[in-house]
């Protein structure tokens, strides 16, 4: 049983206010069916319980965008990433969106799609959280994985493991359509950024990690300190007088849990950890907005409505629903 939240938000105005982007893409990697995962949400009846049971008033234009409209028709590899005029495209159309509802003073929840679109969700929260209260915008990632290459560090050349290279300016293009849209109002601080449940590194992004001593606690952390230890330290560094914005790639549940996406890793967080980082950001009263990505239905049949399962539920928790 669900019940309204009662905290007060302390950047936004209204509590009640909730803007939803809907975002079928799944370009930044190569397998099919992410895009399905914000109807396959919607219809397991996501919207409807922040409306009913959380209260919240939703502004969501009733679709699911895949942006053919804006899709280039010749897109050859470029400094060895895939599709990057395409990624590039809906990045930046769902920067606008997001944008949107964001300069407005909404809480804005974006449904994936693969990760890579947190390229467009990020920068849209950063430059109006920027625009409206002159502050820097921190970032929770919360994944199995960093998604820090660059496009030269990277092995797959997929895009979905390079956005927080493009989000903090540790890659850079000059080319409007392979991300020369991104501006410094857009962008975050690698200061501001704090990872949880890393447990499948690549051997460029460690060494990105430690040189820009960007703060990340791992699955390792989490064993050795349990994960409210790890919250109190995560939200510590980050301090209460930033807004937060919380990227939830699902596959840092371990499979167990959540089966259904693109790059598995075992060894990952039980459903409980994973509601629990959502519940203890919210309880911050700082969250200003939230990427669920990478539920793929199509994965792992028989784990689809688990996995979709996991991703309502760590909505609600980080929207403010609780256990009592
Ligand atoms: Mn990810």
């Amino acid at each position: 049983m669900t019940s309204a939240p009662t905290l007060q938000p302390k950047f936004l105005p209204n509590r009640h206010d909730l803007g939803v982007v809907a975002v079928g893409f799944s370009g930044g990697q190569t397998k099919a069916g992410v895009d399905a995962a914000p109807m396959a949400l919607i219809e397991s009846g996501l919207i409807q319980q922040l409306e009913e049971d959380l209260e919240f008033k939703v502004t969501y234009d009733g679709q699911v965008h895949s942006y053919t409209d804006i899709m280039p028709k010749d897109d050859p590899e470029y400094r060895n990433m895939k599709r990057p005029k395409s990624v590039s495209a809906v990045t930046r159309a769902v920067s606008e969106q997001v944008y949107e509802h964001a300069s407005k003073g909404k809480f804005v929840l974006t449904l994936g799609g693969d990760h890579s679109i947190a390229i467009g969700t990020i920068s849209g929260t950063a430059r109006a959280i920027k625009e409206r209260l002159g502050r820097e915008l921190a970032v929770i990632w919360v994944d199995a994985h960093a998604d820090i290459n660059t496009p030269e560090t990277s092995e797959s050349g997929n895009i979905h493991g390079m956005p927080v290279a493009f989000l903090t300016g540790l890659a850079t293009e000059e080319n409007e359509e392979t991300f020369g849209w991104i501006r410094e109002d857009q962008r975050i601080s690698t200061k501001k950024l704090v990872y949880i449940g890393l447990r499948d590194i690549d051997r460029g992004e460690k060494k990105i990690l430690r040189e820009h001593g960007i703060k990340a606690f791992s699955m390792y952390d989490i064993d050795r300190h349990g994960i409210g230890r790890v919250m109190d330290m995560a939200l510590g560094w980050i301090g209460s007088d930033t807004p937060i914005h919380l990227s939830f790639d699902v596959d840092a549940l371990d499979p167990m849990w959540a089966p259904s996406t693109g790059t598995p890793v075992r060894g990952g967080l039980t459903l409980r950890e994973g509601d629990f980082i959502a519940e203890c950001v919210a309880e911050t009263g700082s969250l200003v907005a939230l990427d669920l990505v990478e539920v793929n239905p199509s994965l792992d049949v028989h784990g689809a409505s688990d996995t979709v399962r996991a991703g309502c539920s760590i909505v609600r928790c980080a929207l403010g629903d609780t256990l009592l």
